[in-house]
């Protein structure tokens, strides 16, 4: 039997043009234009007029608006005009204009970098609608979409043939532990609740131009979703989900966590905790599976994500969430363990949310939350992977604080830690940049094997007064074999007994000077328990250098007559050894980040800053016609510098003095050295190091007992009307909750529920509270909660409560 034959000779027309086009070595900007055997020609008769024309000059009319003429014998393509054609053509008193068709610079993919689908353009979060957004288009125009990538939606369940995702469904990706079968579709009740594990997906893999709905971030990627959320939830259903094929999986996205209610202290369970630890070592062939997690939405109830376990997992990459003008949502709920930040909605109270799929081949507009959140990042890591496929666990958290930005997100907290990053408890290193994203990710060459240092930092128990600090020198990490050069996580490890946990604030600052809040006051959280060998987790000190002393501080914000125990403490820092952390721009590596820096500012390990950290001076280098501009290392002996030699320093390092001459810093004269950054501190040292060991620590049992089976989703219906800056908290919401049971009069200082002194612990008394609630306690926490005004909270609470 005689296989096919090609097709005898060229084929005519515009569409072989265009494929020889697309296929051929796009030419730089610089080289020779290539002059193809193809004519645009405007005439002034026609279409038979012009038909007679190219036939009397022997070319092939090839059809409308511009009439194409082409020539067959002619060399298909030059490196010059035709000069007897383009003659030929100019001559003729018919033709009022013509071009030789040159090859256009075009990737193919770039053809259709705007998807669309009828509803991109309410996708504002990713189509250039506001600045910035998530940079999404510039990925897609590198030609990055998500394509031999898999994710999954750890949720309620997928609506597996919904119009907008059945092309990109994958049931290997998918699985229904609900119900035991292999199943996933969402269980239609009587209330429709179960949307989100499918409002979720679309946002990763909704399909793109396919004339319905939106476009998903990440939208040739393969999607499932596991069903786990619709029934009781026990430890095996969860290490279950975050286990189903993980070297099929490569992204699981969860938006869901212990209740955010402000008071709950939870944890994944044994198996849990083995399933996140074996994916990120054994997932993916070994690079790891990646965990994207919700921070969570207790920020009305002051919850905060360092006491849900797996929000601060070192394997899950938290993200927060923003509003389009900046602002923090109402329910956005920060840590020191959230690492990044996408948009959940462009207002707090309003229609136009994040544009995903929804239940019974829907669309909706209406998706927020940090539930919205999480799975926008979770696509932007994929839009990563196609491009490079190779990264492991950690690179892509190492890439995603380089590609994280401060922007335009609002917050009082944020400040530059030791290595020039500015970073903020409620955005970690800021709004996610897919375009920088994908372009890092493409040249990231990779990180250093990890380490783990664990020093016990506690010699005996110690009372907790109003105010604890307890410091411990760090350098017995640095051995040969031990020594970690740039930091990523670092756990703090610790058992106290309190009489009001939510009281207690923790802090930890590095040797760098970087201060972190490991928890702040949490007014609902009454509990006595105290924390029992709970973990909290930082990515604030990311890339510094862990050798020195390390400071935690513990700060009574309650009431007076609040006291504990300070049980057991270990500091555990985790990073890279060797001499640096690999990949790029580890300091004085002197590496420019992949995209040269805009504007006028620097190059620093791999981010442009606007000024330089401290230890480097901006530096411009000239080279032919760019300009560059980099931080470069300042003298050693210099803190800050004008240049690189030591008569060129600005200010000196602590103790050291200036001299105002010679621009230098010399040793010190008499020992008037400062205590750290926060002199108000009492320095009550209780340093010393009593153990330095490796050993994994395991949390058992406690856990397990005291564990919720209810995991709250993160996707909140917005309250209407009500913005960070003006949020309209109803009642039953919020004051009733409070009222109930979460503040009892304090044993020891009995209250009158009726004014000022009733209000304890982290809570002040508001005379407005108490005018607007009058069931309500009247008291508020004493830190920035904008107070709802009038209005708001009448007849549309119960539209609302309908739309749930
Ligand atoms: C920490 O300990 C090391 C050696 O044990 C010592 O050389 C170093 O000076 C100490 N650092 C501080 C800040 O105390
Ligand atoms: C100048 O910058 C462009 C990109 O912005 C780069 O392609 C070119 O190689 C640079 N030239 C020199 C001399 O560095
Ligand atoms: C740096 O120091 C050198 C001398 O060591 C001096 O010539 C130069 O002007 C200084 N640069 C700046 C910016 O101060
Ligand atoms: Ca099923
Ligand atoms: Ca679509
Ligand atoms: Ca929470």
């Amino acid at each position: 039997m005689a296989l096919p034959r090609p097709l005898p000779g060229p084929l005519p027309g515009l569409l072989v043009l265009v494929v020889a086009a697309a296929a051929a070595a796009p030419p730089g900007p610089t080289e020779p234009r290539v002059y193809l055997s193809s004519w645009a020609v405007r005439v002034a008769t026609g279409l038979r007029g012009a038909e007679g024309l190219a036939r009397r000059h022997g070319l092939l009319c090839l059809g409308q608006p511009y009439y194409h003429f082409k020539h067959r014998g002619t060399r298909q393509k030059a490196l010059s005009r035709h000069w007897g054609w383009n003659m030929r053509l100019r001559k003729e008193p018919k033709v009022l204009w013509f071009e030789q068709q040159t090859i256009k610079r075009r990737t193919k993919r770039s053809i259709s970098v705007v998807p669309t689908d009828p509803w991109f353009h309410k996708q504002w979060y990713m189509n250039n609608d506001i600045n910035p957004d998530l940079n999404i288009l510039t990925a897609w125009s590198k030609g990055y979409t998500g394509l031999g990538v898999v994710l999954t939606i750890l949720d309620d369940g997928i609506e597996k043939d919904h119009p907008d995702l059945s092309a990109n469904y994958d049931p290997l990706a998918s699985y229904d532990f609900n119900s035991n079968d292999p199943d996933p579709q969402p269980r239609y009740g009587a209330g429709d609740e179960n949307w989100h594990g499918t409002r979720c997906a679309g946002e990763v893999a909704a399909a793109a131009n396919n004339r319905f709905c939106g476009a998903g971030v990440a939208y040739n990627a393969k999607v499932g979703g596991v069903r786990m959320l619709d029934g009781p939830i026990t430890d095996v259903v969860e290490a279950q989900a975050l286990s189903l094929r993980p070297q099929h999986i490569h992204i699981y996205s969860a938006s869901w966590g212990p209740e955010d209610d402000g008071k709950t202290v939870d944890r994944p369970g044994v198996l849990a905790t083995e399933a996140f630890y074996r994916g990120a070592t054994k997932g993916r062939g070994g690079l790891g599976s990646i965990f994207i997690w919700a921070s969570g939405n207790g920020g009305i109830n002051h919850d905060n994500c360092n006491c849900d376990g797996y929000a601060n997992s070192i394997y899950t990459l938290s993200v927060g969430s923003v509003l389009a003008g900046g602002q923090r949502p109402w329910y956005s709920e920060g840590c020191s363990a959230i690492l990044t930040t996408t948009y959940s909605g462009r207002t707090s109270g309003e229609e136009a949310q994040i544009v995903t799929t929804d239940l019974h081949h829907r669309c909706t507009n209406k998706h927020t939350g940090t539930s919205a959140s999480a799975p926008l990042a979770a696509g932007m890591v994929a839009l990563a992977l196609e491009a490079n496929p190779a990264l492991t666990w950690r690179d892509l958290q190492h890439l995603v604080v380089r590609t994280s930005r401060p922007a335009h997100l609002q917050a009082e907290d944020w400040a530059p830690n030791g290595v020039g990053r500015w970073v903020s408890h409620y955005y970690g290193y800021g709004l996610l940049d897919a375009g920088l994203l994908v372009e890092m990710a493409k040249a990231w060459a990779g990180t250093r094997p990890l380490r783990r240092c664990s020093v016990k930092a506690l010699r005996a128990p110690q009372t907790i007064g109003s105010q604890l600090t307890v410091s411990t020198n760090v350098s017995s990490c640095s051995g040969r074999t031990k020594r970690i050069r740039a930091l990523e996580h670092v756990q703090v490890q610790l058992s106290l007994s309190y009489s009001r946990r939510g009281d207690l604030e923790i802090a930890l600052t590095s040797p760098m000077g970087t201060t972190s809040t490991l928890v702040s006051a949490r007014p609902y959280d009454t509990s006595q328990e105290g924390y029992k060998d709970w973990t909290f987790m930082s990515t604030h000190f990311w890339d510094e250098n862990p050798d020195g002393t390390w400071t935690l501080q513990l700060e009574n914000k309650g009431d007076a007559y609040n006291t504990g125990l300070l049980t057991s403490l270990t500091l555990v820092s985790l990073g890279a050894g060797g001499d640096s952390a690999g990949g790029l721009g580890q300091p004085g590596s002197g590496h420019p980040p992949s995209a040269a820096c805009g504007g006028s500012s620097y190059a620093h390990q791999g981010s442009c800053l606007a000024y330089c950290p401290p230890h480097h001076y901006g530096h411009s280098q000239r080279a032919a016609t760019n300009i560059t501009r980099v931080c470069a290392s300042c003298h050693p002996s210099c803190y800050t510098c004008q240049g690189a030699s030591a008569n060129n320093c600005t200010a000196c390092p602590p103790s050291h003095t200036l001299d105002e001459l010679s621009h230098s810093c010399s040793p010190p004269l008499a020992s008037r050295a400062k205590e750290g950054l926060r002199p108000s501190l009492l320095p009550a040292l209780i340093g010393g190091i009593l153990s330095a060991t490796l050993s994994v620590t395991h949390h058992v049992a406690f856990c397990i007992v005291t564990r919720s089976s209810y995991r709250p989703l993160r996707g909140v219906t917005p309250l209407p009307g009500s913005a960070w800056a003006d949020p309209t908290p109803c009642p039953g919401s919020v004051w009733q909750q409070g009222h109930a049971h979460d503040l009892p009069p304090h044993p020891t200082s009995p209250r009158t529920p009726q004014g000022p002194e009733w209000c304890w612990g982290a809570l002040a008394w508001h005379a407005a509270a108490r005018e607007r609630f009058p069931a309500g306690p009247g008291c508020v926490a004493g830190y920035p909660v904008p107070f709802p005004r009038r209005g708001g909270c009448g007849e549309e609470e119960e539209e609302e409560e309908e739309e749930m």
